[in-house]
């Protein structure tokens, strides 16, 4: 056979890299198709069952009139999306919607706010949310804008096991997504969120216009933090009426199914999450994340703000492919 495995560096079960170069990377993308999914496919293989798919489910636990300028995001107050801006959630809402994410066989439940960090003020309830969430037996993750050490450390002490902070996209490509907050910034608070014992979820947003050298410095700078996220959701944009990049051309599904993998054999042993964006995919792209890696994906109807597949088409999809949950 003449598959240019010379290189297996990267799917030794011994070595996680942190060293990737962004030479290295765009390599990968450059493979032919057939090539990149062999690759990782062993990559994936050598840190987890590839018939197991990890299962979260996402709250909006407050929704809309964010300060901040995120081109993509439909919570945005600088956006007509249609979307009202509303108080945090009550805690007997949110448990009553961890209860039924759990009952339909969520391991993780992720609550959302639309800040761009939480006040002082913000968490003691959230603190509440996490620690009733986790005694529901319930992984815990939560995703709330910046967050400075103390905040961690308290979010920690009250049972957060996961933090959702994403880089988004290229360090380069940043400042024409985001103008209100510094990459650096983001930066801060996932060491922050490291530093507290919370386990890291990140990723980024590929379809917003970027170019795939963009998609290159994303991944070769998710790879290149002191250590891989646990967690790397891989969002293909939803594109939101309102937003500035309501207009944005599709990104090519196979481009997405690409940047899957590499993100797979760069970080061979975190759950890579084919994110948002499902709902505007077809069932055989989605089959190709899942061959491409992808080992996790959110549950239920609606994203944060936007609907995703309904969980008895995810789950017919799921026996039509003889995927099933992981255990946690
Ligand atoms: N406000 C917090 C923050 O930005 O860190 C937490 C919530 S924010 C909605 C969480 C993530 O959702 C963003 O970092 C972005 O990656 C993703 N996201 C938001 N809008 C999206 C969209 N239209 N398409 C794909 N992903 C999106
Ligand atoms: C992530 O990377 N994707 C999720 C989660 N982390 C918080 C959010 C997707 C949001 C899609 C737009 C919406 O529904 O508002
Ligand atoms: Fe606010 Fe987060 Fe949306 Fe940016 S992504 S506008 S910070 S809710």
């Amino acid at each position: 056979m003449s598959v240019a495995l010379a290189d297996e560096s990267s799917v030794r079960a011994d070595v996680l890299r942190h060293d990737w170069t962004r030479a290295e990377v765009r390599a990968l993308f450059d493979l032919a198709f057939p090539e990149l999914m062999f690759r990782a496919q062993l990559a994936h293989r050598r840190y987890f069952d590839p018939c197991a798919v990890q299962i979260s489910t996402l709250l909006s636990i407050k929704t809309g009139g964010c300060p901040e300028d995120c081109a993509y995001c439909p919570q945005s107050a600088a956006y007509e999306t249609g979307v009202k801006a509303d108080k945090l959630m009550a805690l007997d809402a949110v448990l009553e919607a961890a209860r039924a994410a759990k009952d339909a066989g969520a391991s993780r439940f992720c609550m959302g706010a639309a800040w761009r960090a939480p006040k002082e003020r913000d968490i003691d309830p959230v603190c509440a949310m996490i620690a009733e969430v986790k005694a529901l037996g319930l992984e815990t993750c939560a995703t709330l804008g910046m967050l400075t050490a103390g905040q961690a450390a308290r979010l920690r002490a009250a049972g957060l096991d996961y933090y959702n902070h994403n880089l988004d996209t290229s360090p380069e490509y940043y400042g024409s997504i985001i103008t209100t907050r510094t990459y650096a910034e983001r930066l801060d608070t996932l060491a922050h969120v490291r530093a507290a014992g919370v386990a890291v979820c990140c990723g980024g947003i590929v379809g917003m216009g970027e170019t795939r050298e963009d998609r290159v410095g994303m991944i070769a700078t998710l790879a290149g933090l002191p250590a891989h996220p646990e967690s790397v959701p891989i969002n293909m944009l939803v594109r939101v009426a309102g937003t500035p990049l309501a207009q944005e051309a599709p990104l090519d599904p196979l481009e997405f199914v690409r940047t899957v993998a590499v993100a797979r054999i760069a970080m061979p042993a975190s759950v890579v999450r084919l994110s948002a964006g499902r709902e505007d995919m077809s069932e055989e792209t989605q089959a190709l994340c899942f061959l491409a890696g992808a080992n996790s994906v959110f549950f239920g109807a609606r994203l944060l703000t936007t609907p995703n597949p309904q969980p008895d088409h995810d789950r017919h999809l799921m026996r039509r492919l003889g995927l099933r949950p992981m255990q946690q």
